[in-house]
């Protein structure tokens, strides 16, 4: 796996995951592989040739870090045109329009609609949508110097654990393989004891969802009915109509949690 970050934002989420993982990650910005340009037109026409910046080799497992509200992210389409070849996921940061300009709001706009529609028309695998907003509500917010690092070590933490699922065998279940449509999504992350879940995007109109727990070795060993737990949460959300699966790896941290990944189909309106 391969992360490329573009702009603030994805330059931070990568350094976040370099400080937890060994995984390559590659920076996108004014100066770093792509020129400055004073415009939104001047960033997109001038992408250079990003091949022996990116080196990507044979490398097929790519995720795209970006936020649409800054000026670079007008490079997004020109660089996911040089990468279309590969299964592509995005990160898009949904920014909090709060502390954005009138441009902005526009720019992000525009940076929003175009990747959810290239994720529906299969150009990229699939989109992710992380909230700033909605994650600091319940991450919390940092000082105004470190505004992001929360947020920012909690996408990285998906975006490596995710890898690790991929990597490793489940003890039971497997790897959800969602209908082709289903580009469209979002991550949450919950505890085991009372499986409460925080969303890291509201998304609406649910149609899939998959759980993926990381419990610990002393839990694995010693907790009983556990397995029963789980399946009823997975039920409950049958129930409600939606196709839902689960599986459970074991971790050897003292933390025992899940991921949930939630896909849909319909296009999300941004944050207003
Ligand atoms: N989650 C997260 N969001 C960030 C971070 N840094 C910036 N953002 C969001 O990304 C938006 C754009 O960031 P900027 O630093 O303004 O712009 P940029 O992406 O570097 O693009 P330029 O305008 O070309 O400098 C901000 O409005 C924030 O909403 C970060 O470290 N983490
Ligand atoms: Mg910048």
């Amino acid at each position: 796996m391969v992360v490329i970050g573009l702009g603030q934002a994805g330059q931070n989420i990568c350094k976040s995951i370099n400080n937890m993982a060994k995984i390559r990650t590659i920076t996108l910005d004014e100066g770093k592989g792509i020129p400055r340009s004073s415009s939104h037109e001047s960033y997109e026409q001038n992408v250079p040739k990003l091949g022996n910046k990116l080196k990507l080799g044979k490398e097929q497992n790519i995720w795209f870090i970006v936020c649409g509200a800054g000026m670079i992210s007008s490079t997004t389409l020109a660089v996911l045109e040089q990468i279309q070849d590969r299964n592509v996921r995005v990160a898009l940061i949904s920014p909090d329009p709060f502390l954005l300009s009138k441009t902005q709001v526009k720019h992000n706009k525009v940076v929003w609609n175009v990747l959810q529609e290239y994720a529906r028309s299969g150009m990229i695998n699939s989109v992710y949508l992380f909230s700033n907003r909605h994650m600091e509500s319940f991450i919390g917010q940092g000082t105004i110097e470190d505004l992001y690092t929360n947020i920012n070590n909690g996408i990285a933490n998906f975006i490596v654990t995710n890898n690790w699922f991929e990597k490793t065998q489940p003890m039971i279940g497997g790897l959800f393989e969602p209908k082709i449509n289903s580009t469209i999504r979002t991550v949450s992350l919950g505890n085991i004891e009372d499986l409460q879940e925080n969303l890291y995007f509201p998304l609406d109109n649910v149609t899939e969802t998959c759980y993926y727990y990381s419990i610990n070795e002393e839990r694995i060993k010693n907790e009983k009915n556990l397995l029963t737990k789980i399946k009823e949460h997975v039920i409950l959300e049958r129930e409600g109509g939606k196709e839902a699966s689960f599986a459970i790896w074991q971790n050897d941290t003292e933390y025992s949690y899940f991921y949930s990944i939630k896909h849909t189909h319909f296009i999300q309106s941004e944050e207003k």
